[in-house]
């Protein structure tokens, strides 16, 4: 398991709208993971149909993209040990009323069509979204927290 694992995190429109961005992002910063790239962008149905390609063929799929370029979104990559397993349970379940009390789902929202924030599901698809979302690259630097975080 490496420290230096990356994960895409993206607060959806709804999470935007609603100002939770802030509350995501401590949830993270608070955990220990390490912010190494973030954008607000309004994503065009081309771009986000991209996103979610495996998706497509689902009935829920034309719903999903309308609500995705509804407003802007908030991506972000954090980085840090087991980012893409952790991140997704920090994010809770698919469905809100599934997700356990104290996750960001959980916690937050009702509704699996408007459930706030979107995690990678695997590290080979968080690499392909961290590429798709950030083409420019991230940002690397040191923190002095690692030492206290990491053995
Ligand atoms: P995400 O990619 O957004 O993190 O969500 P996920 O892996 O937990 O779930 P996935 O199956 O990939 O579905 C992507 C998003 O589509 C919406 N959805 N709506 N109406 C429905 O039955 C339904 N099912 C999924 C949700 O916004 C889900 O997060």
């Amino acid at each position: 398991m490496s420290t230096t694992e990356r994960t895409y995190i993206m607060v959806k429109p709804d999470g935007v709208q609603r100002g939770l961005v802030g509350k995501i992002i401590a949830r993270f910063e608070e955990r220990g993971y390490k912010l190494i790239a973030l954008k607000l962008v309004q994503a065009t149905e081309e771009h986000l149909e991209n996103h979610y390609a495996d998706l497509k063929g689902k009935a829920f799929f034309p719903g999903l993209i309308k609500y995705m370029a509804s407003g802007p979104v908030v991506g972000m990559v954090w980085q840090g040990l087991d980012a893409v397993k952790t991140g997704r349970v920090m994010l809770g379940a698919t469905n809100p009323l599934a997700s356990p009390i104290g996750s960001i789902r959980g916690d937050y929202c009702l509704a699996v069509g408007r459930n706030i924030c979107h995690g990678s599901d695997s590290v080979e698809n968080a690499e392909k979204e961290i590429k798709l979302w950030f083409p420019e690259g991230v940002v690397q630097y040191t923190s002095a927290l690692e030492s206290w975080i990491f053995e």
